[in-house]
């Protein structure tokens, strides 16, 4: 209930922005943002308030801990079938970070900033459903959404059987609905699995969750300075992994929305909900669906607030309350939610999970 309640206060909140130019949302903005541009597609404010302690500090377990003790048991057999990513070099090395021509200025695009970062390894793909399995078979782990009993879904995925059982929606943003029962091994409620998923991006999965899976493969989150250097692949200032233009030839480079969101998706792509990882082409790091198919968590605390001042491997501020995700989903339209470019970014509490929330992970060594 509570939870339902912060996500209208901060909707209210940025709405009023775009009629008065002032709000808790944003700061300074060099021209006025659409409300789509300021609310986005609601994908930023699924909060549940619960794991918010009253003095303010998260509640969090302790995943590392954890993966690392489970890691421990798990024994590796000879000749195991390779289940982990494949992984790609990023070789290290100098970028603009941000931009000074923000698609959604409250986002905290800007300023763009030199930034250098090292050279690190990187999943060439999002973590399936196949790979997740593989960890929670290895481990038992119980995913955040698990233990809550619920987890937010797009309304136009859902059954009607399951809409039907929902009495409480998301007020501001209606087509987010929080299903009882929405797990990564049913990312539509009960009435769903994930048979003919095992190599689409796992999903409902928080930022805990996503911890535990990267520290279990003796992996890690990205920092979002090193997500977005790799999304980039090379390319100075461009808005997309591939360049300017979002459809070069016509032709499809990621997962997003075409047509009316919320009401149609005409699915020109292909692709209705998550598609299979690497069903578009990688860009030129050889790195697949870096903007589009699911949303990214990385392992920086969320700031709209940067320093011009040139950073070497930045990590984000110390603490904070929400996570930074990167690279916007499937439900991405550029009417509703201009997310699906290297510069753009949101957040959740690091507690939330939806049907569009993914995650991939790096390492400093070839794993
Ligand atoms: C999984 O879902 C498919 C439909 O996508 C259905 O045909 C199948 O029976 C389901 N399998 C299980 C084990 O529930
Ligand atoms: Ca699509
Ligand atoms: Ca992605």
């Amino acid at each position: 209930m509570v939870r339902y309640f912060t996500f209208l206060l901060f909707f209210l909140g940025c709405v009023s922005k775009v009629l008065v130019v002032q709000s808790p949302c944003g700061t300074k903005e060099q021209e006025p943002a659409t409300p789509e541009g300021a609310a986005g597609c609601g994908c930023d404010r699924l909060k549940r308030a619960a794991a918010v302690e009253e003095d303010g500090t998260l509640s969090i377990d302790p995943a590392v801990k954890y993966s690392t003790e489970a890691n421990e048991r798990t024994s590796k057999t000879p000749g195991e079938e390779r289940t982990q990513s494949q992984m790609v070099l990023i070789s290290g090395g100098e970028f603009l970070m941000g931009t000074d021509n923000p698609g959604i200025p409250p986002d905290g695009e800007g300023p763009q900033r030199l930034v250098t970062v090292d050279s690190f390894y990187m999943d060439i793909q999002e973590v399936t459903n196949q790979q997740f399995q593989s960890f929670i078979s290895a481990t038992g782990y119980v995913t955040e959404a698990e233990k809550f009993g619920d987890s937010f879904v797009f309304e136009g995925i859902l059954s009607e059987a399951v809409k039907n059982q929902i009495d409480q929606a998301v007020a501001a943003a209606p087509w987010w609905l929080p299903v009882k029962g929405a797990t990564w091994k049913h990312p539509e409620g009960p009435d769903s699995n994930i048979t003919e998923r095992l190599d689409h991006p796992v999903v409902h999965l928080s930022w805990t969750d996503a911890v535990a899976y990267c520290s279990w493969a003796n992996k890690r989150l990205p920092t979002e300075a090193e997500w977005e250097y790799a999304c980039r692949g090379g390319l100075k200032d461009r808005l997309y992994p591939w360049g300017n233009k979002l459809n070069p030839k016509g032709q499809h480079y990621a997962n997003l929305w075409q047509g009316d969101f919320p009401t149609h998706n005409s699915a020109e792509d292909g692709f209705i909900k998550t598609s299979p990882v690497m069903s578009f082409p990688a860009n030129q790091f050889g790195l697949y669906d870096m903007v589009g198919n699911a949303w990214e968590w990385t392992s920086d605390w969320w700031t709209v607030h940067h320093t011009t001042e040139q950073q070497h491997n930045p990590v984000g501020p110390p603490s904070g309350t929400d996570k930074v995700k990167k690279g916007g989903s499937y439900m991405c339209h550029k009417s509703y939610c201009y997310r699906y470019r290297c510069a753009a970014r949101s957040q959740n509490t690091p507690d939330s999970s939806a049907s569009n929330l993914g995650f991939r992970c790096v390492s400093q060594m070839n794993r």
